[in-house]
């Protein structure tokens, strides 16, 4: 088990928390993150092949104000500023995605020099600036060419996956130590081979969904396995899936708490929005069993060695949380939904504003997992623009982001592993079917222009990485949230 406290000279502290009030664990990796697709833009340059997301683009109606990430922040050639500016915010680490078709632009096949060296300039300029790669392998951009061929739901998935990941492991291990193998697959599942709303806007039978699924995980494990056999320098493997967090309203009651874990950890709906078919495979090498009854008939048949590939060892269990919803014990002992209150605090995007989560999903996960947890996005959007005076003011996000690693805070403290924290997202970006409308950075990007400029949020947060957490709770601040510890 990797532990990054232990990397950066701390003693060993079981809890991991030094001293009181919000302080982290020394080491403890403050980051935030991106995407290819979302930030880099130059979609035609250096032999980069086309994806799915270029190619849902130009589907009428199908992203708002017809957006497109041709551009985006242009990060392809503007890195270097990006670079500094992360510097300048104090980050210690950078969660980035590789674009399949820069490396492989028909998805297959030798790899795309002038796309390896674009990552080869980007990581080197990250360690030259003193902040750690962290980096994902896929963010949902499979090249075109391979989605013409089934995408995911080709069983041959798990070897084009396997032989990409090669490709990068090979260009990159010896200055990259970190890996995630699949970023929240439960919604490239959901959006895009269900509801139709990502790439590559198929709606699909659930037989199907679940086939293109057990691929996915047929491919993490593959994925793992290469990093592991080619890695050049010891490293950290995991993934990032999405935590659905079902928190107790009365903390105090161990059945309120045992009725959230149960629904944390159920899978009882078709939108795949669960934990456990997607993580009991990787973690035990088998389906849940409510998942099986659940899906029936549906569910796909499983080969001799499938499930093998899935369970690889990994080092740490990424998560991907942004909200969570209340439940209270019912009369029939299972958890019961509650309603939030009129007027409930939200985001832009109307997801309801729980700090909860970030204590009770890691404290549920690793109780499940026994994995260290790395947060691997957390964040909020927001309506931000320049003031009168150029001053981009997001009190909001710095609201909801003290809110919530104060949760996560008390997770640590509560004996949690966590070692790191990835803020969603470094810089405004193309929010897929949203396009430019929603604004998720702590760097505003005038999408015009291209200018960039910090905003209080980045300053805020500055502040937070410097002191290790201690500036998060000043003396006689608001309890963060309703939850009480167990
Ligand atoms: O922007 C996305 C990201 O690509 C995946 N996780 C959720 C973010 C906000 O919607």
């Amino acid at each position: 088990m990797n532990d990054y406290s232990k990397q950066n000279g701390s003693t060993n502290n079981p809890r991991g928390v030094q001293g009181g009030g919000s302080v982290f664990p020394r080491g403890f990796l403050w980051g935030a993150g991106s995407s290819s697709y979302q930030i880099e833009g130059a979609v035609n340059v250096d032999g980069r092949g086309p994806s799915v997301w270029d190619t849902l683009c130009t589907r009428s109606g199908a992203i708002v104000g017809g957006h497109t990430g041709d551009v985006a922040c242009d990060h392809y050639h503007r890195f270097r500023d990006d670079v500094a500016l992360m510097k300048s915010m104090g980050l210690k680490s950078y969660r980035f995605s590789i674009a399949w078709p820069r490396i492989q632009p028909d998805g297959v096949g030798p790899a795309n020099t002038k796309g390896v060296d674009f990552y080869r300039r980007l990581t080197d300029c990250l360690l030259e600036a003193g902040i750690r790669p962290f980096v994902t392998l896929y963010h949902w951009d499979m090249p075109q060419a391979l989605q013409n061929r089934g995408g995911w739901l080709n069983r041959e998935s798990v070897h084009w996956f396997s032989e990409y990941t090669r490709h990068v492991v090979t260009a990159l291990s010896d200055r990259v130590t970190d890996w995630i193998t699949i970023n929240e697959p439960q919604i490239y599942i959901n959006l895009g081979h269900n509801q139709a709303k990502h790439a590559p806007g198929l709606a699909m039978s659930l037989r199907e969904q679940l086939l293109a699924t057990h691929h996915t995980l047929m491919a993490h494990g593959a994925s793992v396995m290469a990093i592991r056999g080619l890695a050049k320098k010891p490293s950290h493997v995991g993934w990032a899936p999405v935590g659905r967090v079902d928190f107790p309203v009365d903390p105090g009651s161990p059945e309120c708490v045992a009725a959230a874990r149960a629904n944390t950890f159920a899978v009882d709906n078709l939108g795949h929005w669960n934990n456990t078919w997607f993580g009991d495979p990787v973690i035990f090498g088998h389906y849940p069993e409510d998942g099986l009854k659940y899906y029936g008939a549906a569910v796909p048949k499983i080969e001799p060695g499938d499930m093998e590939l899935m369970k690889q060892p990994l080092d740490f269990y990424g998560v991907n949380i942004y909200s969570g919803a209340p439940v209270r014990l019912g009369a029939n002992g299972k958890a019961e939904a509650v309603a939030h209150a009129p007027g409930h605090a939200r985001n832009a995007l109307s997801w309801p504003i729980t700090p909860e989560c970030l204590y009770w999903g890691p404290k549920f996960l690793y109780e499940r997992y026994q994995l260290p947890i790395v947060i691997t996005e957390n964040g909020m959007t927001n309506l931000d623009s320049p003031d009168v005076d150029g001053v981009v003011r997001d009190p909001q996000r710095i609201d909801y982001t003290r809110r919530h690693l104060l949760a996560l805070h008390r997770a640590i403290a509560d004996g949690v592993p966590v070692n790191g924290y990835f803020h969603w997202s470094i810089m405004d970006n193309f929010e897929w079917a949203e396009g430019y409308k929603d604004r998720f950075g702590m760097i505003y990007v005038d999408f015009v222009t291209q200018e960039r400029k910090l905003k209080e949020s980045a300053h805020w947060y500055r502040e937070v990485i410097a002191t290790n957490g201690a500036t998060l709770a000043p003396a006689g601040a608001a309890a963060p949230t309703s939850a009480a510890k167990v």
